[in-house]
């Protein structure tokens, strides 16, 4: 196999009422467990643990209980892998918690914005932190979203994100930035995101990048109501990010993209003749 480039796969483990059917706390964990496991043979190379979901509707979880769901599940995979665990949060109690009990980087689709003392909090744990962008919150962000320059917006937001967070003391090497597909755009917007990858890339931090299963698929491919139904738009999205340079691509989907991106990979290793 080359050495070439290609991204990291992040394998999106959920510990969330909503990922599994009935069964108490016991069984999600389970599951989980069972979950990574398969991400891991399949070739993950980060798992990205949730125990909160942040769709539209979706039930608030209070601190107690997101640790509650995500620690027991970290300490477990921990034990039987070494494999980078992030945990995806916008509370930085649960940040801590899950640091504590072995994640590494803290994915905070709020870009520490969620507390005031989120900031100092990522600094003082000194784990890596993506931060992602998001127009407005959660329950409302899909609500006939507006910019007048995506692109431009979102690469702003970043930026000064990641300055507000050297300000408080996190190590700009421990930054990632995350154009955040799906999090308050429409169609437009995430095409023109996934366009302007290169951009993002070239602003010189490790670039996140999460289009796995998201509805803009479906304004694509009408046909693709279910989640399920969009693995192949889910590749080509993040094939179009390997192109431009990503560090990371978080997906559902753990073998089907581990094997586009070492097409990808085997090609690029190739130097042109022509
Ligand atoms: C993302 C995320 C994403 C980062 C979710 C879903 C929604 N974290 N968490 N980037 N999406 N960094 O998976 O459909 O795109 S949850």
């Amino acid at each position: 196999m080359s050495t070439a480039y290609r991204p990291r796969v992040m394998g999106i483990v959920n510990v969330t009422p909503d990922s599994f059917s009935d069964g108490g706390q016991f069984f999600s964990v389970a599951d989980g467990i069972e979950h990574a496991r398969r991400m891991i043979a399949q070739g993950a190379d980060i798992l990205d643990i949730g125990g909160e979901s942040t769709r539209p509707g979706a039930t608030p979880v209070s601190e107690f209980d997101e640790i509650l769901r995500v620690v027991p599940l970290i300490e477990a995979i921990r034990k039987a892998s070494d494999i980078t665990i992030s945990i995806d949060t916008m509370k930085p109690g649960v940040a801590r918690a899950a640091i504590k009990a072995g994640a590494t980087i803290w994915n905070d689709v709020a870009a520490l914005r969620f507390s005031p003392q989120a900031p100092e909090v990522a600094a003082e744990l000194g784990c890596e932190v993506v931060l992602m962008h998001m127009l407005g919150e959660p329950g409302t962000m899909q609500d006939a979203p507006r910019y007048d320059d995506v692109v431009a917006e979102v690469e702003a937001f970043l930026l000064a994100r990641a300055f507000t967070a050297m300000a408080a003391g996190v190590a700009k090497e421990k930054i990632w930035l995350d154009p955040g597909i799906g999090f308050g755009k429409t169609l437009e917007h995430n095409l023109a995101l996934l366009a302007a990858l290169p951009r993002f890339v070239a602003l010189g931090y490790p670039i996140l990048l999460g289009a796995s299963r998201k509805r803009f698929i479906a304004g694509i491919d009408p046909s693709a109501h279910e989640a399920s139904d969009r693995l192949g738009g889910s590749i080509a999205a993040h094939l179009v990010g390997a192109q431009a340079g990503v560090a990371a691509v978080r997906v559902h989907d753990v073998r089907e993209t581990v094997q586009a991106l070492e097409v990808f990979r085997a090609v690029r290793s190739v130097a042109p003749t022509t």
